[in-house]
């Protein structure tokens, strides 16, 4: 089997996995990416089969997928039963991630903070005994405002080296309407302080940093499905 299809594998397994969570009647929150894809598209074959429930997405293309899959979606009016989401590096024991890369970290932060119970979902690719392990290798994506962005861009620039998205040419714009800066080579070191002072920063909107939001993560191999909680 490729290495790629393998990952592919876990991730639908994750995704997979973590449909099997969903009890009926619950008001679920949909993360963003490839593994979230598994498990919405999971997820969409039990609603098939007759379970009812609703669901809020934290993007645009997640809604898209929710909706052709047979979900209902609904406004975020009031507490989430479950949210499930995946990530692009997570922290065995205190299960802090680091997410963003797809471009959605506000609404699923706001989704992740409105949960009850919070799920990760991910390949053992993206499992770190530390987060600092990941430094250098995955970035830390900002949320900033537009309005006078290379000015936040050069504040942050205290804690790393902030590098403007671009895709299609120009810079990459959120479903908030907003522009994303990648922090490379920051300290992971302390998480939560750098975490806070990038949110202190005037002209950002929010980090990929989820530090104490996950109660549990799903991480799937090639040997199966294993799941880690908070310790
Ligand atoms: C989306 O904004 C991200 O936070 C994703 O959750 C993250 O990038 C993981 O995506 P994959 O499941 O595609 O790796």
């Amino acid at each position: 089997m490729r290495a790629g299809s393998s990952v592919e594998d876990a991730k639908r397994r994750a995704g997979e996995a973590a449909a099997q969570l969903v009890e009926p009647g619950m008001f679920i929150g949909l993360g963003s990416g490839s593994t979230a894809r598994a498990f919405v598209e999971a997820l969409g074959v039990r609603v098939g089969a007759g379970l009812q429930i609703t669901a809020v997405a934290t993007s645009s293309a997640t809604a898209t997928l929710a909706t052709s899959v047979g979900i209902t979606l609904m406004n975020l009016d009031r507490p989430i039963d479950l949210a499930i989401d995946g990530a692009d590096a997570i922290e065995r024991s205190s299960l802090t991630a680091l997410k963003g890369l797809g471009g959605a970290l506000v609404r699923e932060k706001i989704v992740a903070h409105a949960a009850r119970r919070f799920v990760l979902i991910g390949d053992e690719g993206k499992v770190a005994g530390r987060l600092m392990e990941r430094a250098g290798k995955v970035p830390l994506p900002v949320e900033v405002l537009p309005f006078g962005w290379p000015e936040t861009q050069r504040r942050l620039a205290s804690l790393g080296v902030p590098q403007p998205r671009h895709e299609n040419g120009r810079l990459y714009l959120s479903d908030n309407g907003n522009y994303i800066l990648d922090l490379h080579d920051c300290d992971y070191q302390d998480p939560e302080r750098l975490g806070n002072q990038i949110k202190a920063m005037t002209g950002v909107v929010d980090h990929g940093l989820f530090v104490g939001l996950a109660s549990s993560a799903i991480i799937a191999d090639a040997s199966g499905v294993t799941v880690l909680n908070r310790g």
